[in-house]
Order: C-alpha cells, then structure tokens, then sequence
C-alpha cells in the first residue's frame, strides 16, 4: 500500500450506502437528476433533494455545488459535473480534473472530513476508464498532500474491475 493509504481508499458497492461527510455526485449541469448514480442518489436522498437543487441554478462542467444528504447516511453530497468524452481534444482531462479539486474544495470549506466519489464521467458520458481514473487519482493525490482536510477519501467503485484501476493507478502514485 501506498504511503497515503491510511487517507484514501477504493471500495466496491453502492455510493447512497456510505456514511461518510460527503458523497459525490456524477451531476449533468441541470442539477435535477437523471439516470446513473445521479438517479441512484435523488431516489435514496428523497424529493427533498430535488427542492434544495432546484434553487442553485445549475452548475458548469468542471465545477460544484453542494446541498443536505437528506435521507442518505451522508451529511452531505457535493454535486459535480464532468466532461462528456468527445475524444480527449476538447479540454476533458482538465474539466475532469477540476470536478475533483472543486468537490473537496467544498468538501473543506464545509468541513468534511471524509469524502467518497463515484468514477465522475466513466458512465453515460464515456470517459475511457482507465484515463478517468488516473484523472482521479492524481488530483485527489495531490490535494490531499497538501491539505489536512478531508481526512479521508473513498473512491467508490460499482465494480471490481474499476476498483482494480484505481488500487494499480494508486500503487504507482505511492512508489514515486
Ligand atoms: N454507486 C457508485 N457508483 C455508481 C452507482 C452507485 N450507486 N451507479 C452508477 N455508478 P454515470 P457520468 C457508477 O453514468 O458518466 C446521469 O444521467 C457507474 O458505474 O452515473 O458522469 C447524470 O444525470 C460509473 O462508473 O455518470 C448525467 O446526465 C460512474 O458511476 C450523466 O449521467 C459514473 O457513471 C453523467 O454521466
């Protein structure tokens, strides 16, 4: 395990489960649900989540909002919204990248200190697994080296296989 293994971890399973301080959303920039874990998480959070959304004015790619977690065990959740894969030239990797750095921006401006993502735009938007996750990993990687909060990461897989990325792109992190 990687030096930053007490800080982040890789869990397979269902996102709306997990009793952490915040989870993350994989949003579209209506912010009013959809399909995928965006549609997962409005049903386990209840219509109330929909209310509070509605008053936020949507949400640019790239960036985040946050609201109650209402039903869910989390405290919070942190609506973010990547890129829609058009091949890599159109600026993905860093619109990707900045969903993670502003999710736990918020996740520390309203101190939590344990977060979970989902894989952000590796579903209905087609991010190529592997390159998202590498996105992934190395943003949070990152932040965290350089702040005490959030304690602690979950990235939540809903598969093994992509827990299998994330732990291989996260043990190369560690040796460097
Ligand atoms: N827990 C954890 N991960 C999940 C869950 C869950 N309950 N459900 C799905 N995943 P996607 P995107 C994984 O499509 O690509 C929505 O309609 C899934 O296997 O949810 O960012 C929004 O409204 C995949 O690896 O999000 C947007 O319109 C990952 O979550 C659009 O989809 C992300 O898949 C966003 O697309």
């Amino acid at each position: 395990m990687s030096a930053l293994g007490d800080r982040i971890s890789v869990h397979t399973g269902d996102i709306t489960k997990l009793a952490v301080d915040a989870i993350v959303n994989a949003a579209n920039s209506s912010l009013l649900g959809g399909g995928g874990v965006d549609g997962a998480i409005h049903r386990a959070a209840g219509p109330e989540l929909e209310f509070e959304c509605r008053t936020l004015n949507g949400c640019k790619t790239g960036d985040a909002k946050i609201t109650k977690g209402y039903k869910l065990p989390a405290r919070h959740i942190i609506h973010t919204v990547g890129p829609v894969w058009q091949g890599g030239g159109k600026g993905e990797a860093e619109l990707l990248a900045s969903c993670y750095r502003r999710s736990l921006e918020l996740a520390v401006a309203n101190d939590c200190r344990s977060v979970a993502f989902p894989a952000i735009s590796t579903g209905v938007y087609r991010y190529p697994k592997d390159e998202a996750t590498k996105v992934a990993a190395t943003e949070v990687n990152d932040f965290i080296e350089q702040n005490a909060l959030p304690e602690t990461v979950v990235f939540c897989c809903f598969d093994e296989a992509m827990a299998e990325l994330y732990r291989r792109i996260l043990a190369t992190l560690g040796e460097e």
